[in-house]
């Protein structure tokens, strides 16, 4: 079977509107601040009597092991938080239509300009080849498919593998679509083989249909890949190398291709799916979110800087070391805040934000200090202002959950799980219960 869409290519009519006007928050403990439109920011507490709290020797470990880097709470710098309401002139965004008319387009700009880059436009076709199928998967009827997804634009073509599975149904299921940074679990794995960082299986006994596809098959996961994915066949060889698109954008792109092939199977319902990933693939799953506003839940697992934390904390990895490490994930114009994150005219609580009003799910572990866990839970709190312009229901409380204990608030959700940095059974079980109430299943 051969499925063909033509593109059609997102015009971008947002003008950049520079962030101003800052609140200060996350560095005084329980600080509150009031906005003049009536919204109250509380901040994280830094030494909370209760909540979560790293463990010493984990501390300990880290800063032996990357001993040039901070993981110590009380070395975290003064920083002031760009205020997602602010708009240029001191104005500030009143409500939701203002949101979407003027402070949203002017977000996801800065957001692309100065992180993840701008997404070509080129023209494309996409076809989608079945390669290979399995009737009645786990004994319950499920059919699930190798799919390949062939792009071509100008004289050139890129090809990448996913495996869709969907439930037998009547009904149709909220389709979950993995960014897998590890592998492509392969056809027959994926049906005979339970691997938990994609429990296929469980997740169609909860009801959800699931696709799963690996970054490196997209854009591959090197600093010398370009040539060789995604990102060189659409980009326009005019455009500003400051600000082309980094792979992690370019993962995101290949989950939006999925979503699509998935949302034409009768089996799934398309107001209802999730784009999820872990660390590279967390980070890539909220981008793919914030440029996507199809995907109803954006769930982040351990994705840490350039993804759910907060960069102004520089706690753990840091823009620099991370624009050093892996210069292909993002624009590079990035590195310009190299050591300088306050500069940023945003910062990752704004990334959540540009989920809003769908549901955003973040997680920690709690050795996974590396990630900065109460980053990745600060930033999901500093966003809230932009849900309440949607009168959502969404976590407000400051001080972290204990371990293992989930926070599930309206259209946002948290946990940090006991640790190291994984995918694991345990934080899709928690996810699913989520998804479940984001979805009224
Ligand atoms: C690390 C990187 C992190 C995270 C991780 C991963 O080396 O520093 O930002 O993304 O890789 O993807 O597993």
């Amino acid at each position: 079977m051969v499925l063909e869409f033509s593109s059609s290519p997102r015009k971008s009519t947002s003008a950049v509107v520079p962030l101003k006007g800052y609140f200060r928050s996350l560095v005084v403990p329980a600080l509150l601040v009031t906005l003049n439109v009536g919204l109250v920011i509380r901040a994280a507490a830094q030494s909370p009597d209760s909540g979560w709290q790293p463990k010493p020797n984990v501390i300990e470990m880290w800063s032996e092991k990357r001993s040039e880097h901070n993981f110590n709470e009380s070395r975290v710098p003064d920083y002031d938080l760009p205020d997602p309401l602010a708009l240029e002139g001191g104005q500030s965004i009143q409500n939701s239509r203002e949101w979407m008319a003027k402070g949203r387009p002017a977000l996801l700009q800065q957001f692309r300009e100065n992180v993840y880059g701008v997404r070509p436009d080129t023209d494309y076709q996409i076809e989608y080849e079945e390669l290979s199928r399995r009737e009645n998967a786990f004994g319950i009827g499920a059919i699930a498919r190798q799919i390949r997804a062939t792009i071509r634009a100008r004289d050139r073509s890129h090809s990448f593998d996913f495996v869709i599975v969907v439930p037998q149904t009547e009904t149709p299921v909220p389709v979950v679509v993995q960014i897998n940074n590890r592998y492509l679990i392969p056809l027959d794995k994926a049906v005979d083989e339970f691997d938990p960082f994609w429990p296929v299986e469980k997740l169609l006994r909860r009801g959800y249909a699931t696709a799963s596809f690996h970054t490196s098959h997209v854009d591959p996961d090197k600093r010398d890949g370009y040539e060789a994915g995604i990102r060189s066949l659409l980009d326009d060889p005019d455009s500003d190398p400051e600000t082309r698109w980094g792979g992690l954008s370019a993962w995101g792109w290949a989950a939006s291709r999925v979503l699509e092939f998935a949302i034409q199977q009768t089996e799934i319902d398309p107001e209802l799916s999730v784009v999820v990933g872990h660390s590279r693939g967390g980070k890539a799953a909220l981008w793919a979110g914030a440029e996507d506003a199809r995907f109803g839940i954006l769930y982040s697992n351990n994705s840490g800087c350039g993804g759910a934390a907060l960069s102004r904390r520089a706690f753990g990895e840091t823009v620099a070391r991370i624009n050093r490490n892996f210069p292909h994930w993002f624009c590079d114009r990035f590195n310009a805040y190299n050591d300088r994150e306050s500069e940023l005219p945003i910062d990752q609580h704004e990334l959540i934000a540009l989920a809003a009003p769908r549901a955003v799910y973040v997680t920690s572990s709690d050795e996974d200090l590396w990630a900065d866990p109460r980053g990745e839970y600060s930033s999901l709190v500093g966003a809230g202002p932009v849900f309440d312009l949607f009168g959502l229901e969404h976590i407000t409380e400051p001080v972290m959950p204990e371990l293992n204990t989930p926070r599930h608030v309206g259209s946002t959700g948290y946990h940090i799980r006991t640790g190291v940095h994984d995918l694991t059974e345990q934080d899709w079980g928690y996810f699913l219960d989520f998804a479940d109430g984001v979805f009224e299943k």
